[in-house]
């Protein structure tokens, strides 16, 4: 028993979810909980009502869309990714995932299909964490990564609050975060690396991501005038933040295998030509497969920048955003993937994730994979991020049929 994904269908879908928060180069700005953000969700919500799906929304504003099954009380057979984008992101990254899943409950609905389990499609709220610094915040709170309160204060640099945003937009909901539980969850998401369209194949099988550990710095010293205090006297803040980003970027290649740390969102104050900085708030995001290597370098990462500020008469503030171990996917679900492969005979791999995901953290709570397919030359968290539409049908139909393994 199966369903066959329409390509031509959910590639429109994506196409015209694209639209809102579009940009002149072809990318998406969807930033999470902005106005784009609430009519893209509105629309995912429209469209699965359409396909028959039930919707329920939580109170860190995750969206549930419900397709029956036949015993009502088994736990769902999920899928989802998010909807929130980079600030110029791409049009496939998360949304994929959505467009995905909606597409798997249609090609359910026109197969004339009801599953034993009921199915889900879920949008995560701020999977990107490009405003609210912290990622997964959504998926972090449903799988207890993260504290519903804490993350509700969390704020972005206009002080607007995540509670505050979710009123805004109408997305906090009534539901628990954290109280419905899955059967299994599966995740399409392109690869946003080169690996699968070197190797010319449509399918990835995911083993498992990569730890992360992200921090917000403040690095402090006093404001001057640009054109009368002597370089000697300076206690100048953006100096330091720029020795320490070129020394983090260095350190990165001295572990074995090499990680990855980026300083990615640098916030100058007061930000005037003519004045010289007294506050530089930075971000480092850092990543790696081995847990103790990941000890190693948060210690590495905060003594250098130490060193740093003191040989520069600076202050420096750390505060972890963001400590995510390295996972392994559900044996299970990764073999459901591999042989919903080869029962079609589509030729795949096995690969492991360089990104963070959602699916990162609902593998603590419930059996969960990933299906990862090509995207062109690799580029992702890039408005030029670009996929073929038969590779994301390949890569859809996998994802109902590995569901489909589960839910009947
Ligand atoms: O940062 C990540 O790994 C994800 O793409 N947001
Ligand atoms: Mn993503
Ligand atoms: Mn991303």
């Amino acid at each position: 028993m199966t369903a066959d994904v329409n390509k031509d269908r959910l590639w429109n879908s994506l196409m015209t979810l694209a639209e809102i928060g579009g940009t002149a180069k072809g990318g998406v700005r969807r930033i999470a909980l902005s106005d784009e953000d609430k009519r893209a969700r509105d629309l995912f919500c429209d469209w699965a009502r359409d396909a028959g799906c039930d919707i329920r929304v939580d109170s860190i504003g995750n969206i549930f869309a419900r397709r029956p099954g036949r015993s009502p009380d088994a736990a769902p057979i999920a899928t989802g990714s998010h909807i929130d984008s980079q600030p110029a992101g791409g049009k496939f990254d998360g949304a994929f995932g959505v467009m995905a899943g909606l597409e798997v409950v249609r090609a359910l609905n026109d197969a004339g299909i009801e599953t034993e389990a009921p199915i889900e499609i879920v949008d995560w709220t701020d999977e990107e964490g490009a405003r609210f610094a912290a990622g997964c915040i959504g998926s972090g709170v449903f799988s207890g990564h993260r504290d519903l309160d804490k993350a509700l204060a969390l704020s972005d640099s206009d002080g607007v609050t995540v509670a505050k945003a979710l009123e805004d937009i109408g997305y906090a909901g009534p539901e628990p975060a954290g109280s419905s539980r899955f059967g299994a969850y599966f995740e399409a998401h392109i690869e946003q690396g080169p690996i699968l369209e070197a190797k010319g194949l449509p399918v990835g099988a995911v083993l498992g991501a990569q730890g992360q550990r992200c921090f917000v710095m403040t690095v402090e010293g006093v404001d001057g005038h640009a054109g009368t205090l002597p370089m000697a006297k300076r206690q100048d803040s953006f100096v330091g933040t720029a020795k320490m980003t070129v020394a983090l970027s260095e350190l990165a290649s001295t572990y074995d295998p090499p990680a990855v740390i980026t300083v990615g969102h640098v916030r100058v104050m007061p930000n005037s030509r003519n004045t010289i900085p007294g506050k530089t708030i930075f971000t480092i995001d850092s990543r790696h497969p081995d847990a103790a290597t990941l000890e190693r370098m948060e210690a590495d990462m905060t003594r250098i920048c130490q060193e740093i500020a003191d040989a520069s008469g600076l202050t420096l503030g750390v505060e972890a955003v963001t400590r995510a171990e390295p996972i392994v996917f559900d044996e299970n679900c990764v073999e459901a993937v591999r042989e919903a492969c080869r029962k079609r005979q589509i030729r795949f791999m096995d690969i492991h994730s360089g990104a963070g995901h959602d699916a990162c953290k609902v593998a603590s709570v419930a059996p969960a994979g990933m299906i990862f397919v090509p995207c062109v030359d690799g580029i992702s968290h890039n408005e030029f991020e670009d996929a073929r539409p038969e590779d994301l049908a390949i890569g859809t139909q996998v994802l109902l049929d590995s569901m489909l393994a589960y839910a009947s």
